[in-house]
């Protein structure tokens, strides 16, 4: 057996360190120990966590993990930067922020930056989070920032997705346009001290008051469009779970209990209702046809010569070969290569 994985097992530290650095610079060195842990993952309660920059994340993954000490659950953190390629910063603020969990030996807080593209960011997120749950660890909180579609793929690696606001960052429509309730199942307003807090709050509430067709959509958008084909319509009907918002004070520790109650109330729902099996088979393909995707075009890449492909690209641009008929040629050009 591969000796990192032998020792991720056995629960050291270090290996477990080794293989993040190896995951985060999708180097092939991790692949075989990846495999070799597979069969122990699945055991985790995988939480995400996003928001706009300064929400408070951190701040709240912190009283989290807290929580779950309390209840004697051990706890991996692991905070993706999908923003900056050199963004030390952000890093080194997570870890101020997260000191007081330092010391713990049930706790185990990693960053990850962007090396690549974001969607080889997306995979690198998902190994990490299943070394961790590998090691053992029975919570890992997934930090991301933003709500873009990277954002949204990384976020998907998780069963329960909280939503963090905050208010006075600008135009609340803004932020609902952006597609969260479709990934929320759990909407926080953070930052309740603040002015504009109820505003905030209001504004979330009636859009999904507003969204009995909300909801159901974000069901099948986030959960569901796979899972649909699966299941009996009224069934679908019968379990929209709409997400329920909570204000927080992460900073003092304040509304952090009801957050967990709900993030709890979630799993309880899709235990209730058999979903989880049905969503994690939906993270499976999505995930599978994401590698594919990469591995088919890299290997085309690497089939078709470069002039080629520019040959291509130019006469595409000189509107003598439509992008259609563009991947055709390509592929009759991989098939040259490779007969
Ligand atoms: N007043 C107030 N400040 C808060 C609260 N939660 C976090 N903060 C502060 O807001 C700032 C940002 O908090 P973070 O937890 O780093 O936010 P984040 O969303 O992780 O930030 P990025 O990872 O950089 O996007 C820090 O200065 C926190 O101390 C809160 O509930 N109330
Ligand atoms: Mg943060």
């Amino acid at each position: 057996m591969n000796e990192l994985a032998v020792a991720v097992l056995e629960g050291s530290r270090r290996a477990l360190a080794r293989l993040l650095t190896l995951v985060e610079n999708e180097s092939d060195g991790a692949g075989e120990a990846l495999a070799e842990l597979f069969p122990h993952t699945g055991r985790a309660r995988i939480i995400g966590v996003t928001g706009a920059p300064g929400t408070g994340k951190s701040s709240l993954v912190n009283a989290l993990a807290r929580v779950y000490r309390e209840q004697n659950k051990t706890v991996g953190i692991i905070a993706v930067d999908p923003t900056s390629p050199f963004s030390g910063g952000a890093i080194l603020g997570d870890r101020i922020r997260m000191r007081d969990l330092a010391g713990d030996s049930g706790v185990f807080i990693r960053s990850m930056a962007t090396r690549g593209s974001l969607g080889g960011l997306a995979h690198a997120t998902r190994d990490a989070v299943r070394l961790l749950d590998a090691a053992g660890f029975d919570v890992v909180l997934v930090e991301t920032v933003g709500a873009g579609q990277s954002e949204v793929d990384i976020v998907r690696t998780a069963q329960t997705t909280i939503v963090v606001e905050a208010p006075g960052l600008g135009d609340d429509i803004q932020a609902i346009k952006a597609g969260i309730l479709e990934i929320a199942d759990v909407l926080v307003i953070n930052k309740a001290d603040r002015p504009g807090a109820e505003n905030t709050r209001r504004a979330l509430r009636s859009m999904l008051e507003l969204g009995h067709p909300v909801a159901r959509a974000r069901i099948i958008a986030h959960h569901g469009r796979l899972a649909l084909d699966e299941q009996p319509a009224e069934e679908i009907d019968a379990a929209v779970w709409v997400p329920p918002v909570v204000s927080t004070v992460a900073v003092a520790d304040s509304g952090i209990d009801e957050l967990a109650q709900a993030i709890e109330d979630h799993h309880a729902y899709l235990q209730e209702h058999n979903m989880t099996e049905a969503l994690e088979r939906q993270r499976v393909r999505i995930e599978l046809y994401d590698r594919l995707r990469v591995t088919l075009l890299d290997r085309l890449l690497a089939d078709v010569p470069a002039e080629d492909l520019s040959g291509v690209i130019e006469r595409i641009q000189q509107r003598q070969l439509d992008p259609r008929q563009a991947v055709e040629t390509l592929l009759a050009l991989q098939r040259g290569v490779r007969e």
